[in-house]
């Protein structure tokens, strides 16, 4: 076994090579770009070593300059994860060539699945069954077309270099296929560099699932069972699942003797994916094969107790695989639910920015020292892989993943069960995020009962993007009591809880809280009102016209907080950024943004008078004291600054309730001097 290996990558999987090094005590060295150099990955690693700038041309493709890093630090193989250069030829050759151990398969191995064409050819002689089609090397127009109508109509039109959906065409009608052909056919060679393209029978509604195989340098290959990847949107996996719902033992064994026979026919080591297409009726049929460690591992090790990094390494190192077909047994069901930082509303965007509160579900990280060491029992049911921390930063330049959440259950329906609950509980205010749509295909019923195909989250849209019902009044309630608790305040002047400071513990006292509702979309809907009143015992919050009992009080953790309005009580989080006020409870996420209805009164006035300090400074005279009726533009504070003097004014007509400062006090730039009840 390596003593030390270099990951070739970034963000969640290289954090997860990291902790199968660490549990096998194999030194890990981490490679870093600009705008990672704090990054989590290079936390979890033993070494790291900086390679380039921030965008992924000038750092993670760099081939030379990584193999340079693992020669410098002494690293004896190469990890490259997913993406980047994990499939890339000339870089797992350039390993080769450095006497480095490129952890993934044979150069031969990937550029032989590197063509669908070529593939397609080669799963035929090994009887892997493929779509009806046409895949030769003849690429004459009329050929093709007298091709296609033999299939019969629809078929499909692919790049042959294509990949993820790209260059592809479907054809309904002999009289559409010449011009599909030239479109198509355009596309490949401004895309790929290449024109040539394949014809299959276009298949309708069809599945998408996949086979994780293994395979060592003794002559050793198996299959790890069976994942389904259906849920996708636009060619990205959106929802991912071990095994495959609602297949009958057989078709599960002949579509992992198929992979089996797919990874064998090209001499293939280490772990590969072999995606099949598969009809509602069962029938399979070989789409291409991924010559990588994919994202939606973690599903197959939770079934299978396995961890599947620490087979790479092992067969890297030349070991025979450590268990065998029959050895090889699925406990229960996984689900791994993909959390983007990215803007369903805005046609799922990427959406950057720093994260500024990031809270997952109850789970284990990595939940790799459970599931690999195979004890039965010791399964983690919550897994959560992420490549970040609360504070890090979503930037433009790297995949926006946040997290990867993988639930399992003994049970499809426990599983699901535990993913609603879990997506539930994530918390992210920074970013916009992709949680709640991914709650909202865990409850569609397509999903629940495994009716699952490629065309789920199109065929559902409307549903899927319907406004849901939130605890809107528990929430509002809670905004209410984090504004009221002073808790999480910021103590400068601009603060929200300034503005309250003319609290009164005896007696009747009314507040007028001004909130705006802010949508999911980030976008503000209007402003309204909330009357907080205390009179004697008795707390009410009115809103709407209906005015309600309320008790609050601070939670047990931070942020957390209690309210009860008539006798329901709600717990929740508020995190409070700026004026804004992100709530989390009863598995919902809302903001409120708290509005200054003092700062609004002063502006409607258009008074130049304020309350607050203009810049740091020393009082040197009060002209009011609580109880004083002023007028717009009474005289309220003397301040000097730089030497000057400057009157501080009512900026509307009012009665001070509060003097925050005395004679002789420094007082700070923004600091709010006084509080005054506008009339
Ligand atoms: C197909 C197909 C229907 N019929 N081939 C899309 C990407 C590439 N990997 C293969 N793809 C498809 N090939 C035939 N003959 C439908 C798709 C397809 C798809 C496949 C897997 C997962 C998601 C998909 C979404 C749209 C279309």
């Amino acid at each position: 076994m390596f003593n030390k290996i270099l990951i070739a990558n970034r963000g969640e999987i290289a954090c997860r090579v990291a902790a199968t090094c660490k549990r096998l005590g194999i030194a890990s060295v981490a490679v870093y770009s600009d705008a990672d150099a704090n990054a989590k990955h290079v936390a979890a690693c033993d070494e790291a070593v900086h390679i380039g700038g921030s965008s992924a041309a000038e750092s993670y493709l760099r081939v030379e300059r990584i193999i340079e890093a693992a020669r410098a630090t002494g690293a004896q193989a190469v990890h490259p994860g997913y993406g980047f250069l994990s499939e890339n030829e000339d870089f797992a050759q350039a390993c080769e060539a450095a006497g480095i151990v490129f952890i993934g398969p044979p150069v031969e191995a990937i550029a032989a699945m590197g063509s669908k064409a070529a593939a397609k050819a080669l799963m035929h002689a090994a009887a892997v069954p493929l779509v009806p089609g046409y895949h030769g090397d003849d690429q004459d127009a009329q050929l093709l077309h007298r091709e296609a109508n033999a299939i019969g109509y629809p078929v499909l039109l692919k790049a042959s270099a294509g990949g993820g959906g790209k260059g592809m065409r479907v054809v309904e009608r002999s009289e559409d296929f010449a011009a599909a052909l030239a479109s198509c056919k355009r596309e490949a060679a401004s895309s790929f560099g290449n024109d040539r393209v394949l014809i299959e029978k276009y298949l309708t509604r069809p599945r998408h699932v996949e086979v994780q195989v293994f395979a060592d340098r003794h002559g050793g290959a198996v299959y790890l069972f069976d994942r389904d990847c259906s849920v996708q949107r636009r060619h990205q996996k959106v929802l991912e699942e071990a095994p495959a719902p609602g297949l009958s033992a057989e078709i599960k064994r002949e579509m992992g003797e198929a992979a089996v026979a797919a990874a064998r026919a090209v001499n293939y080591v280490g772990a590969g994916t072999v995606e099949f297409i598969m009809t509602s009726t069962g029938e399979f049929y070989f789409m291409e094969m991924n010559t990588r460690l994919q994202v939606e591992h973690p599903v197959t090790e939770m079934v299978t107790g396995q961890d599947l990094v620490e087979w790479q390494l092992r067969v890297a190192a030349d070991q025979p695989l450590p268990l065998t077909q029959e050895q090889l047994k699925i406990d229960g069901h996984a689900i791994e639910a993909r959390i983007y930082a990215e803007h369903p509303a805005r046609g799922f965007l990427p959406s950057t920015g720093t994260l500024k509160h990031l809270r997952m579900p109850e789970g284990v990280e990595f939940a790799i020292d459970a599931s690999g060491l195979g004890e039965p029992g010791r399964k983690a049911p919550v897994r959560i892989d992420s490549g970040v921390r609360e504070g890090d930063t979503i930037t433009p330049f790297y995949d926006p993943m946040i997290a990867k959440l993988i639930v399992h259950g003994a049970t499809r329906e426990e599983a699901l069960a535990r993913l609603s609950r879990a997506l539930h509980a994530c918390e992210v205010v920074g970013p916009h995020t992709n949680v709640e749509f991914l709650q909202s295909i865990v409850a569609s019923e397509p999903f629940a009962t495994g009716d699952l195909d490629t065309g789920l989250i199109e065929r559902h849209h409307d549903a899927l993007f319907a406004p849901r019902k939130k605890p809107y009044k528990e929430a509002l309630a809670l905004a209410c009591a984090a504004l009221l608790t002073r808790e999480g305040g910021t103590a400068h002047g601009a603060s929200p809880w300034d503005a309250l400071s003319h609290w009164r513990l005896n007696g009747g006292y009314t507040q007028t809280l001004g909130w705006r509702d802010i949508d999911s979309g980030g976008e503000s809907a209007g402003l309204f009102t909330v009357t907080f009143a205390r009179d004697g015992g008795t707390q009410t919050l009115e809103h709407d016209g209906v005015r309600e009992d309320f008790k609050w009080s601070d939670g047990s953790g931070p942020h957390e907080f209690r309210a009860t309005i008539v006798d329901a009580r709600a717990t929740g989080r508020v995190f409070v950024d700026g004026d804004t006020f992100h709530v989390f409870c009863l598995g919902e996420a809302l903001a409120f943004e708290w509005q200054n209805l003092l700062a609004h009164a002063a502006d409607a006035e258009g008074g130049e008078g304020r309350l607050t300090a203009p810049m740091p400074g020393k009082v040197i005279a009060v002209l009011v004291e609580p109880g004083t009726v002023v007028e717009k533009g009474t005289p309220l504070i003397v301040m000097e600054a730089m030497k000057m003097e400057h009157t501080i004014g009512a900026p509307a007509a009012g009665t001070v309730s509060e003097v925050l400062y005395a004679v002789g006090d420094q007082v700070a730039d923004g600091a709010q001097l006084l509080v005054l009840d506008v009339q």
